[in-house]
């Protein structure tokens, strides 16, 4: 009898090891990095300031996807390290075909991520239409041994350069444009009611200078003669 309770567990253990999954075979580490993120942003009117104020402190930073040659934009690239060695690598910005700026990263760790800040000096505004849109795209270089190739570069979207004063990019300022503008008069960022676009000269405020160019190119189209 005591015999029998013995064998009862040793049966049950048989039959749990039995159905334990073989140990699978360890994956072979990899060389791989990745863009995951291109975002335009521009200091001049403040989206800076939000993203800085720390987590839950504000919006998120802007993209900017329409802007006026005043302004400063800048374009932010996350890499990250998806592989299982520290990588150094190159990553260049690109505006449409040009390449807009080159940074190396030395030793990102595995799982790691960074981002990296380039300027862009943007193309001068030119009286066409529609609006110029240019798209804005960063490559990391491959690294040694690296077969995930597809994710080492990434388009942003585009970003249009619109003549001053067309506060909605219809292609005309007029009386819709003023009707924006006088909402957003005598506004500075962080105050409700600053609408970047309003701000020609891109400086923060909403305000006289800002008006001037309205009245400049009032009523006038982007090819329109100034
Ligand atoms: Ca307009
Ligand atoms: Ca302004």
């Amino acid at each position: 009898m005591r015999k029998k309770a013995f064998l009862l567990p040793l049966l049950l253990l048989s039959l749990v090891l039995w159905v334990q999954p073989t140990t699978p075979i360890s994956a072979q580490p990899v060389h791989d990095v990745a863009i995951v993120e291109v975002k335009t942003f521009s200091p001049a009117h403040g989206q800076l300031g939000w993203a800085y104020r720390g987590p839950g402190g504000g919006p998120p930073l802007t993209p900017v996807t329409q802007c006026y040659e005043t302004w400063r934009v800048y374009i932010n690239v996350t890499i990250i390290n998806e592989g299982d060695f520290a990588e150094s690598f190159n990553v260049t910005a690109y505006c449409n075909e040009t390449a807009i700026g080159m940074q190396g990263v030395t030793d990102l760790a595995p799982r790691a991520n960074i981002t990296l800040t380039f300027i862009w000096n943007k193309p001068k505004y030119i009286h066409v239409w529609p609006y110029p849109v240019y798209y804005i795209s960063a490559e990391a270089s491959v690294v040694e041994g690296e077969t995930d190739t597809a994710d080492n570069s990434m388009i942003n979207g585009s970003v249009k350069i619109k003549q001053m004063g067309d506060v909605n990019g219809d292609g005309r300022v007029n009386i819709y444009d003023l009707t924006y503008f006088a909402l957003s008069f005598k506004k500075t960022f962080p105050a409700r009611g600053y609408n970047p676009q309003c701000d020609f000269t891109g400086d923060g405020a909403v305000n006289i200078y800002d008006l001037t160019k309205l009245a400049l190119y009032w009523k006038k189209g982007p090819l329109d003669p100034i």
